[in-house]
């Protein structure tokens, strides 16, 4: 399929894909045995200036769109979801300021973002609060100049590695989702810790850690847009993420075919290359044009943005629930097409299959994603009676 990208497309989509080949591929099974964040492969992707792709120029960035970062999170994902979730979680975490910042905050942080220089997380989990994203706990008090932190988060995408956290916290309880507020918290002040490394089926390359408040005081400044706005923070940080997360569901899917083809060219069985009976050229089939039909709605979704729709809510929860529902497919598919050797760790498959299950989950289930664009439907529907 020709997606008809611009010259500097193909050229974001060959740079990380060097580095995918040069830098990811010879190390992933060992960062996934021994859980160990990619250290260099970052360094790599940030003198690559992969880092700032999608922050504005003005703030040290290349202020490319949507697209250009989705192709960037595509190629890392064929090769490795772990890094690719340390990469597009940077993202995430950068969303709040990039979004919702003062010109002060972005001057503050975004520049060290896009140089690779500082890292970044999100924190809007807690253990009661995941897909009821309005029931979290942690709280911030206001007092005099400072915000006062309790609480803790949970499952934190580069939680310990992150030099910066864009957290969602209660200001008013009172007020439900209006009582949230988001807030920059920088790695090292006093009262913030980390919990343990938590010990993943997947995407082990990347670090998961709870984030700890205990009477954490941050200057009043560090709010991210005004008191109360918090839970909007989050959805539009979500929706912004949502539809990249989907480009990862797609890189894993293509990862996956090509291991498959691969082998399954190699593998004689009965005499002939397995490629040669119809039940395994038909799964393939199925799994390119699963993978192709995802990709082009993530792009599509990717274009949508970029052409600077107001709301694209229901269209990135599309991209997501579609493309990461076809990664679980394909790669488990993968899996079944090479067969014994398919589940075994001498080849890549199987961890793409258990790091594809997270893309199912995290950045809102998959059921909630049915959640947002019914809602959104009926919402419509209702406005045009
Ligand atoms: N953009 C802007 N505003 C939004 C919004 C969006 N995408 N989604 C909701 N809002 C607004 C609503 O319009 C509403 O505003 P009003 O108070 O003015 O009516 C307010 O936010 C509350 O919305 P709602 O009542 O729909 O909130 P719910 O608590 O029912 O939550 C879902 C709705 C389930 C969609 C939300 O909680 C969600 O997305 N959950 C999943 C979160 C998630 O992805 N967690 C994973 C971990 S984070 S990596």
């Amino acid at each position: 399929m020709d997606y008809i990208l611009t010259e500097e497309q193909l050229m974001i989509r060959d740079l990380a894909r060097q580095i995918a080949v040069e830098k990811i591929v010879p190390v992933r099974a060992e960062l996934d045995e021994h859980n160990k964040f990619p250290t260099d492969v970052m360094k790599a992707i940030a003198q690559a200036d992969l880092l700032g792709l999608y922050i504005p120029e003005q703030y040290g960035g290349l202020g490319k769109g949507s697209l250009d970062f989705y192709i960037a999170i595509e190629e890392l994902s064929k090769a490795c979801l772990g890094v690719s979730t340390t990469y597009a979680a940077n993202a995430l975490g950068t969303y709040p300021l990039l979004l919702f910042g003062t010109d002060e905050q972005k001057k503050k942080y975004l520049p060290d973002i896009a140089s690779g220089k500082k890292y970044v997380a999100f924190g809007l989990t807690e253990a009661n609060a995941g897909s009821d994203a309005s029931g979290i706990q942690t709280t911030a008090r206001l007092e005099g100049n400072e915000y006062v932190l309790n609480g803790t988060k949970q499952w934190i995408t580069n939680g310990g590695e992150a030099d910066v956290y864009t957290v969602i916290a209660i200001t008013d309880k009172s007020k439900g989702p209006r009582g949230a507020s988001a807030f920059v918290v920088d790695k090292g002040t006093p009262g913030f810790t980390f919990g343990k490394k938590e010990n993943k089926m997947g995407i082990r390359a990347s670090s998961t850690t709870e984030l700890i408040f205990n009477n954490c005081r941050i200057p009043k400044d560090n709010i991210i847009a005004k008191q109360g706005m918090g839970f909007i923070v989050a959805m539009k940080t979500l929706d912004s993420s949502r539809a990249g997360v989907g480009s990862q569901g797609v890189g894993v899917a293509q990862g996956a075919i090509d291991e498959a083809i691969k082998f399954a060219r190699g593998r004689v069985q009965f005499g002939q290359p397995v490629t040669s009976f119809q039940a395994i050229q038909h799964m393939l089939a199925d799994m390119q044009t699963q993978t192709e039909a995802a990709r082009a709605l993530v792009y599509s979704v990717a274009r949508m943005i970029d052409s600077g729709a107001k709301d694209f809510s229901r269209a990135s929860a599309m991209a997501k629930l579609f493309a990461t529902d076809v990664a679980m497919k394909v790669t488990t598919d993968a899996v079944q097409v090479m067969g014994g050797s398919g589940y075994m760790k001498e080849y890549p498959v199987e961890k793409m299959m258990r790091d594809a299950k997270i893309l199912q989950i995290y950045e809102g289930t998959n059921q909630i994603q049915r959640t947002v664009i019914g809602l959104d439907m009926i919402k419509e529907a209702s406005k045009a009676k």
